[in-house]
């Protein structure tokens, strides 16, 4: 909008220079018309005048009657006076009224007897525009003796200006308000219109819904609709052969798996039924900003991993409505169509109080279970009122997916993580016919440790109600299995690792998790170089190399560790002062919960100190940027880090290691992995790392910094090619297929 008000204002200002300089030119021209016209008519008049006076003129005896002729003349429609003078520029006569006092201080007829010649001027009369013009009088013998002055009214000459200038802005106006319609009319009918329909096609067709024929019509577009056309013909083709590729590829499951093979996959196991999938966190998250409405994608490791599968799979996925202009993008059922800008699964929205958020997320959630089942030694707070919501929000989420598959037959559910542990029991008491997998993303700690949650029953028959439980690794699978027999009575099959209680049996099983890993082309050093040189810049450090962490800011990644780590590798090697910068990347977490709150100020005291130690006048060891980074920024990162430090206390599984490998396809840079994380037991060509050794993870900073370029290409491409083969289409397609073989 903002350039179409510009083309036209620029229009508008070009029409009106036009139109002005042509006014001046047309005023100019009229003026001097006039002036000649005046000049002329003066003449004849003074002449006719003269005519008829000279008889009576010079001769004292005539002199009233010469009075009485003057005034014959006078107040004629334009003639105001006359004036006849001596050749001494004495008065003789003068129009009755007429200004005594301007006809005595008129030089005209002084001037034109001295040149013998007639002449006029334009002058101001009472502030009216009036012509003089004078005549000299001779006498027989030709001599001069005197002069004749007429004066007229001028005044129609400025009116008749006044009127050119009036019609034509008047005129400027029309032509200005019929332009810019007109042009609104031309970019809405001849840009906008096909350009929208055109985008329309095109966006089609990337969904797969290519038009028969040309995917556009109009002429002024003809050369690049036909581009189009024959490319999305070309999109149709290959898309043809992707599926076709994708259908020969489904029963084996070890050949790459991608967004297309996973579609294929789903269509032909789940037979055209939706899957439902519940978690706490939303995949996209409405913001105020100003007064605009926008979106982000939480930072959440489930988000990342279950995002890419609903593009592929469609269905709805049911969240709790956590931003700020939620409930200003649903409909009146809650629902949005996401991604927003090319929807391919509902998203329902559950909204919860103040109090309930306290109680079941900030309280039950993430006071009690997180620290629970991460053996990171904050001590879990158990509260009875917050219990209380936790079943009460459960049973809320309980009633909505309920509503939502009252016409499914045996409807497919995925539920996910540690907020809905009782969910499915609840769904599963009502519809026994459903399919119902859970997803723990968080460790499952040791039976003993578990033991201390006064609702471990609750709990882990709430999880029971699932047909399939999945954790990230089998160590998680034999806890959780272990806290069941320590706990329940239930048949536990350590074989098939089930376990059958009242009836109804659930399968236990590890899926290590993984990001969706888009291949690309290897990048040369010289991008990889300039991508450094930029992220340097914008950071405005100066440094040689450059160590990364990408964390939520959670007391369980290890951050405190890593920042003591830092600092002794400076203390142990101060040739790297100067030389080395972490770049230390957290999205604020959780930042209602006390425990957070505390860890977040730490933190920040903590580098506050480190950097005071070692900071020069154009150098700091830890730059930390405390925001949410949107993932192309993230990968910026990834590419620019010398290494990628993650050191978690105790991680399911953690994605960011993944995602520095995916964002490697230089095949460089070195990854430092705590032994506590998940992602540990596949990625053994990282430097393993324990975070609570601090000097061990200084010395591991050590080994990346000098690690040989060809030692790290070699661990690179083997970490690259275990994350390829097992990306997230790949862990969906095995969740899937499991469930699907335990339906009854
Ligand atoms: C749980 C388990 C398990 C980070 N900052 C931003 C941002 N991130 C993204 C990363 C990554 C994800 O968040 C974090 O993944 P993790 O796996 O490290 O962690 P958790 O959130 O703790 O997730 C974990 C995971 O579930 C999956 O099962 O691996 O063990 O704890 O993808 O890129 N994303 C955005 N902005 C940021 O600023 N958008």
């Amino acid at each position: 909008m903002k350039q179409v008000i510009s083309a036209i204002l620029f229009l508008t200002f070009v029409i009106t220079l036009i139109v002005v300089v042509f006014t001046f030119q047309q005023v100019d021209r009229e003026q001097k018309s006039l002036a000649a016209d005046i000049q002329k008519r003066s003449d004849e008049t003074a002449h006719r005048i003269n005519d008829n006076l000279k008889p009576y003129m010079f001769n004292t005896y005539y002199s009233t009657y010469l009075q009485t002729l003057v005034d014959k003349y006078t107040n004629s429609e334009r003639l105001l006076g006359v004036a006849v003078y001596d050749n001494k520029d004495n008065l003789l006569a003068l129009s009755t009224g007429f200004s005594t006092e301007f006809a005595k201080t008129e030089t005209l007829p002084a001037n034109i007897m001295d040149a013998d010649k007639a002449s006029g001027d334009f002058s101001s009369l009472d502030n009216n525009s009036v012509y003089d013009y004078a005549i000299p009088l001779h006498d027989n013998k030709g001599a001069v003796v005197g002069s004749l002055m007429i004066v007229q009214n001028a005044g129609y000459i400025n009116d008749r200006i006044f009127d050119i200038w009036k019609n034509n802005l008047l005129r400027l106006l029309v032509q200005s308000i019929a332009i810019s319609l007109a042009v609104l009319f031309i970019i809405y009918w001849f840009i906008s219109k096909p350009i929208k329909a055109l985008a329309e096609s095109i966006k089609n067709a990337r969904n797969g819904n290519i038009p028969k024929g040309k995917i556009a019509n109009h002429i002024f577009f003809e050369p690049l609709i036909n581009e189009f056309t024959s490319i999305s013909k070309s999109l149709q083709e290959a898309r043809n052969i992707a599926t076709q590729e994708a259908r020969l590829r489904l029963e084996k499951l070890d050949s790459p798996w991608t967004a297309e093979r996973l579609k294929e996959f789903t269509k032909d196991l789940l037979k055209g039924k939706n899957i439902f999938v519940v978690s706490n966190r939303e995949p996209y998250m409405h913001i105020k900003q100003g007064n605009k409405i926008s979106y982000i994608q939480p930072a959440s490791g489930m988000v990342t991993a279950l995002e890419p599968i609903m593009r592929s799979c469609g269905g709805m996925w049911i969240a709790h409505g956590s931003g700020d202009a939620d409930k200003l993008t649903v409909n009146s059922h809650d629902k949005i169509k996401v991604p927003p800008d090319d929807p391919k699964y509902t998203l329902k929205r559950v909204w919860l109080t103040k109090e309930e958020e306290k109680g079941y997320y900030n309280g039950f959630c993430n006071e009690g279970l997180w620290p629970l089942c991460h053996t990171a030694h904050t001590r879990p707070v158990f509260r009875k009122e917050d219990w209380y919501q936790y079943e009460k929000v459960n049973g809320k989420f309980a009633q909505t997916l309920l509503k939502e598959i009252k016409d499914v037959r045996k409807p497919i559910i995925l539920i996910q993580d540690f907020h809905f542990a009782l969910l499915p029991k609840m769904i599963k008491n009502s519809r026994p016919d459903a399919i119902i997998g859970i997803f723990w993303h968080i460790p499952w700690p040791n039976a003993e440790s578990f033991q201390i949650c006064p609702w471990r029953r609750e709990i882990l028959e709430g999880m029971l109600g699932a047909d399939l439980l999945g954790f990230h690794t089998q160590l998680h699978c034999n806890n959780f299995i272990d806290t069941v027999s320590h706990e329940l009575e239930a048949l536990v099959d350590l074989e098939l690792f089930a376990v059958q209680k009242e009836g109804h049996v659930s399968f236990i099983k590890p899926f290590p998790i993984s990001i969706p890993f888009l291949e690309q082309e290897k990048e040369s050093t010289e991008q990889v170089e300039k991508n450094k040189k930029e992220v340097f810049e914008e950071l405005g450090i100066k440094t040689k190399y450059m160590g990364l962490g990408v964390d939520r800011l959670d007391y369980t990644k290890g951050l405190l560790e890593r920042l003591h780590a830092v600092e002794y590798f400076l203390q142990t090697y101060p040739a790297y002062r100067k030389n080395f910068t972490f770049v230390q990347i957290s999205a604020p977490s959780r930042t209602t919960v006390p425990q957070y709150a505390k860890f977040a100020e730490e933190v920040e005291k903590e580098i506050e100190r480190i950097n005071a130690t070692f900071r020069t006048r154009d150098w700091k060891p830890i730059v930390f940027l405390k925001k949410h980074h949107t993932h192309e920024q993230l990968y910026k990162y990834y590419k620019a880090a010398d290494f990628c430090a993650v050191t978690s206390l105790h991680d399911g599984m953690n994605l960011v290691a993944k995602e520095f490998i995916m964002a490697r396809s230089d095949e460089k840079g070195v990854l430092l992995l705590s032994q506590f994380a998940g992602a540990s037991r596949e990625l053994k060509d990282a430097i393993i790392v324990n975070p609570y050794n601090i000097e061990q993870t200084a010395e591991s900073f050590k080994t990346a910094l000098t690690m040989m370029q060809a030692e790290q290409t070699k661990r690179m491409k083997r970490m690259r090619e275990i994350v390829q083969n097992y990306n997230v289409y790949r862990w969906s397609a095995e969740l899937l297929k499991t469930l699907m073989a335990l339906e009854n």
